[in-house]
């Protein structure tokens, strides 16, 4: 097919009146064009690349704003968290399934085309294995293609309490996992998925508190024995204490203890990365490693602010992703982003530079090009050999009156959102068309049953 962009954010800059030639999915060319072709279709506003959500807890959507109200003068990460896991154990497979299906529309009408789900709820509730240990996976696979959303499936390794293998909590048995387990669903997803440039398969260890050194290395020698390109993500440094604890532990931070047991490369992807030292900083940035940035849930549990701006000026490649999916909005995520650095700094621009002047535009290309790395996949912009995962803003929308170039995307960020998206696009299928979902409603309806069930 052809689709012609009057205005067209590219990874080099802006061109206008552009034909993208898509075949199979993929963009094959990029031509200036007078008019439209024959037979082209016409973009209704600006086409910007679409944004991969790099880090994803599918199921936390349906909880999203419950966990809101005062339990204790010391509520904090840990306390959200039991109540994360006292709704993690009533999870069914279909429900897992229809709250991502739910979730998953929502990124794409917001300007998401692609997310990297970091899944953990391997198990049964009282935590044995499910008949099929990959069964939860494929409930993730399915709502994916469902929707119509690229996928970088993150089976993820769970197998301790805490540092010092520590063992696990009742309610983390649903997690319990060892390297070669998740290297089996790794398998089953990749052979189900053969052949379908919308997805790929990764893994994750959780964290370090939940996976130690070792079984890091075993996941990640197995994992890119099968695939050398297959990405690794792992929370680390989000809070205080795990920095204390790790420390206690082994006499290292976080970062220091990953980076020195692993070949930490441009294949793993360090989500939150919070609480870091300027050498840390330095480490990741010049490791090639991608920092996966929630600002919004990071926010809303209280993290702290990742030190963006020493970090990008070490040439450090970050990415946005929704995480517990307070927000599905990469506006949203972005804006927060920015604004969590000029409060701090008490600066303007910060996510800008000289060469590259504008926040918005700044921002959007990075978090474009680092996701498509932390995903795995050729998403990195709208260019000849990536996919064709494209947003189309809506171009009589009357704030975007008189914007062009940059000024679209800073006032996408700045001044818009979720409102601006009209139709997306991924691997060369509309997704979204006028804003709508061809399956939204009965995808509400399933998720509305879920709900009700879950908070009977
Ligand atoms: C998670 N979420 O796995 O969902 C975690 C909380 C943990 C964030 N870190 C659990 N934002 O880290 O132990
Ligand atoms: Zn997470």
């Amino acid at each position: 097919m052809e689709l012609f962009a009057p205005s067209l954010m590219t990874p080099n800059g802006w061109r206008s009146n552009s034909v993208i030639r898509i075949e199979d999915g993929w963009i094959t060319a990029i031509e200036a064009a007078d008019h439209p072709p024959n037979g082209a279709e016409k973009a209704a506003g600006p086409v910007l690349p679409g944004m991969p959500n790099l880090h994803s807890h599918a199921f936390q959507r349906a909880m999203a704003g419950l966990t809101e109200r005062w339990g204790s003068p010391t509520d904090s990460f840990w306390s959200w968290r039991d109540l994360m896991y006292r709704f993690v154990a009533r999870l069914t497979p279909d429900d897992i399934r229809a709250v991502a299906l739910q979730l998953y529309i929502e990124c794409l009408k917001q300007g998401y085309t692609a997310v990297a789900e970091f899944h953990y709820l391997h198990n049964q509730p009282d935590g044995l294995p499910y008949d099929n240990p990959a069964e939860t996976s494929l409930q993730i696979l399915a709502a994916a293609r469902q929707a119509g959303i690229g996928l970088t499936h993150l089976p993820v390794l769970y197998a301790h309490g805490g540092f010092g293998e520590q063992p696990l909590g009742d309610a983390q048995s649903r997690f319990r996992s060892d390297p070669d387990a998740i290297l089996a669903i790794s398998e089953v997803v990749r052979a189900e998925a053969r052949g379908d440039a919308n997805v790929t398969v990764g893994a994750a260890p959780h964290s370090l508190r939940a996976a130690d050194p070792a079984m890091i290395e075993a996941l990640a020698q197995g994992l890119r024995r099968s695939d050398p390109a297959a990405p690794l993500h792992i929370h680390i440094a989000e809070q205080v204490k795990e920095v204390e604890d790790c420390l206690a532990w082994c006499g290292k931070r976080p970062v220091e203890l990953l980076a020195d047991s692993q070949a930490m490369d441009d294949g793993w992807c360090l989500v939150h990365a919070t609480h870091l030292t300027e050498a840390e900083t330095r480490a990741i940035a010049e490791s090639g490693a991608v920092a996966g940035l929630c600002p919004t849930t990071e926010a809303n549990l209280g993290d702290g602010l990742f030190p963006l701006v020493p970090y990008r000026s070490a040439g450090g490649v970050f990415g946005i992703g929704s995480d517990s999916h307070v927000c599905r909005d990469p506006a949203e995520e972005l804006r927060l982003l920015e604004y969590g650095q000029r409060l701090s700094r008490r600066a303007r621009n910060v996510g800008a530079s000289e060469l590259d002047p504008s926040t918005g535009g700044s921002l959007w290309r990075s978090a474009v090009a680092g996701g498509a790395k932390a995903c795995g996949r050729p998403i990195a912009g709208i260019a000849e050999g990536e996919r064709a995962d494209l947003v189309v803003l809506d171009g009589k929308h009357a704030d975007l009156t008189g914007r062009t170039g940059d000024a679209v995307t800073d006032t996408l960020i700045f001044s818009g959102g979720r409102d601006f998206v009209r139709d997306v696009m991924v691997g060369g299928v509309w997704a979204i068309r006028d804003g709508r979902h061809s399956q939204e409603d009965a995808a509400e309806t399933d998720f509305r049953a879920a709900l009700n069930r879950l908070l009977a």
